[in-house]
């Protein structure tokens, strides 16, 4: 049984905004802090009650805000504390929650701490980084090249796990402990009701192991920055580099003053570590990932996370969906499929309006400095055509592109004289809100329902879950129960198929292709939702 703060954070519906690329209001071709309060009707109409905002601080943006020059402060671009303010106030007179993105395993190479620490071995930061007269390890970035830096200044080598101009941070310093703690107590103090942790797993280093996270020292430092009492109300979501039961349990477990939850990418990695290898999913194998971990969820009393998209991943409807023929009955579908199940809900932006991938055709319009960095290392035998397919398959600006609110040249993210700061989705003239919401098959009015429901009936946030479809079945049945009331959730996959229950039900509250009655032949990708009238 869930505790009851983790009972509560089930019933938060959480919306990801990528600032950059939400709404801008300035007219610069930049998405910002005003643009994001001019649409929040819009996420609350959706049915979200909390944002989760990327990086929105001071930075350089080498990695568009997850390089922090200072954690106290508002990215130039974005606009100002007192828009931030404004924002706050906003949200909270809607009744909706902020949730900020803390980067606590490495800051900007501008951030004040390292101009400092770079400038000798005798000074009060000489020890926030991570510095060594040689490489001591093999340990590469994740945007491509070593992780080592050689810093003319200081006249040694510093860790970067990321981009060269995000410097890891030495946890293993007390006084960065502190500022950590400060910088979560800053912003909890101005309204924050949470943090989405990112990449949670890197502050604890293993050099003995060679492991760059997942350290000896790891859960001490999360339980430094959420284990305090001024931190006790806070929801907090790691960004987890672990699909391991056991972890989840040491990152989440209630009386372990850790985390709230954590973001699980099993189902996005499908067991490979290279995302920019296409490879064929399917809406089967999400549907054993996601009973999977219903399980593992249940047995252990925790909260799980129910994501299929964010800023990093290539668009699930795109990955395991039909875009095109039947883009509508495929988002509508493995939205169904997910986010009727117990756990926390995260919605990407453009999501709500079945937004597939893009496509861009030169690696010189691409922005994002892991997709650049992993196209320089690519395999020389690769023709510039398979190379532009792995970048457009696993690229991040992919799911950056500014979001498409209309069919005018900027999709209405911007003016139509300015230039964004990435190019329009490719396909943002066919897919954007304003087209959605004219069609009688909108993906938005489907998500609105379908949170709707969530939110009106207990059994979908506090009920067990059930599967009860097989696993060769090529679809997915569950039921969610509560009480004396239980509710099936049929979610056909990619052919035509008789579906036949072992129960009787109401007809369909919910459903995508307005179906009469819950059994019977269900089309590729229909989806509906009833009440158990016995079970
Ligand atoms: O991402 C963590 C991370 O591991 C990335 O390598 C991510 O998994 C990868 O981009 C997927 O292809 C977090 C943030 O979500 C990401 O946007 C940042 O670039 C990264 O940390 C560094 O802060
Ligand atoms: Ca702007």
């Amino acid at each position: 049984m869930l505790c009851d703060k983790y009972r509560e954070f089930g019933k938060w519906i959480i919306y990801q905004i990528y600032p950059r690329s939400f709404m801008d209001a300035n007219g610069d071709g930049i998405g910002d802090l005003q643009g994001i309060i001019s649409r929040l009707d819009h996420i609350r109409e959706l049915g979200c009650n909390a944002v989760w905002l990327c990086p929105c601080f001071k930075s350089p943006n080498e990695d568009n805000g997850y390089d922090i020059a200072d954690y106290r402060d508002i990215m130039d671009e974005f606009g100002t504390m007192e828009d931030m303010d404004e924002l706050i106030e906003a949200l909270h007179s809607r009744g909706m929650k902020l949730i900020l993105d803390l980067v606590p395993n490495h800051t900007s190479t501008d951030h004040r701490w390292f101009r400092e620490s770079r400038k000798g071995r005798d000074n009060p930061y000489s020890d926030y980084y991570y510095w060594y007269d040689e490489i001591p390890n093999d340990w590469k970035s994740c945007f491509g090249g070593s992780a080592w830096q050689y810093d003319e200044q200081r006249g040694q080598y510093y860790l970067h796990s990321f981009a060269v101009g995000q410097a890891d941070l030495n946890w293993e310093n007390p006084a960065v402990v502190k500022e950590m703690q400060d910088i979560v107590d800053f912003w909890a103090a101005k309204g924050c009701d949470g943090f989405r942790v990112d990449v949670i797993d890197c502050i604890s280093k293993n050099f003995e192991t060679g492991e760059n996270g997942l350290g000896p020292r790891l859960h001490e430092y999360i339980r430094a920055l959420f284990g305090r009492r001024e931190a006790a109300h806070l929801f907090t979501v790691g960004e987890g580099h672990t699909n391991d039961p056991e972890d989840f349990v040491l990152h989440c477990a209630a009386e372990r003053g850790e985390l709230s939850t954590l973001f699980i990418f099993d189902h996005m990695e499908c067991g490979r570590k290279d995302k920019f290898t296409p490879k064929a999913d399917s809406l089967a194998s999400l549907r054993d990932y996601l009973v999977k971990w219903q399980g593992i969820s249940a047995d252990n009393d925790l909260l799980y996370s129910l994501f299929t998209d964010n800023h990093d991943q290539p668009q699930m409807i795109s990955r395991i969906g039909n875009d095109r023929g039947l883009r509508y009955e495929s988002a509508t579908d493995i939205a169904m499929m997910v986010y009727l199940l117990k756990g926390v809900p995260f919605i990407y932006q453009g999501q709500e309006i079945g937004m597939p991938a893009s496509y861009t055709s030169s690696i010189a319009d691409f922005d994002d400095v892991e997709c650049l960095g992993v196209y320089r290392e690519m395999d020389k035998s690769l023709s510039e055509e398979e190379k532009l397919e792995k970048v457009n398959f696993g690229s991040r600006d992919n799911v950056r592109h500014p979001m498409a609110w209309d069919g005018s040249a900027n999709n209405g993210f911007t003016g139509d004289a300015v230039k964004p700061w990435l190019a329009p989705h490719a396909r943002g003239a066919e897919v954007n809100l304003a087209a959605d919401l004219a069609s009688d098959r909108s993906v938005f009015r489907f998500y609105r329902d379908l949170l709707a429901l969530r939110s009106a009936e207990d059994a979908f946030t506090d009920g067990d879950f059930e599967v009860i479809s097989k696993p060769e079945d090529p679809y997915f049945v569950f039921t969610r129960t509560l009480g004396g009331e239980s509710w099936a959730v049929v979610c056909n996959f990619e052919e035509d198929q008789e579906i036949r229950l072992p129960f009787e039900c109401e007809s369909p509250r919910l459903s995508n292709l307005g179906r009469g009655e819950i059994e019977g032949k269900y089309m590729p990708y229909e989806c509906a939702a009833a009440k158990l009238i016995s079970f």
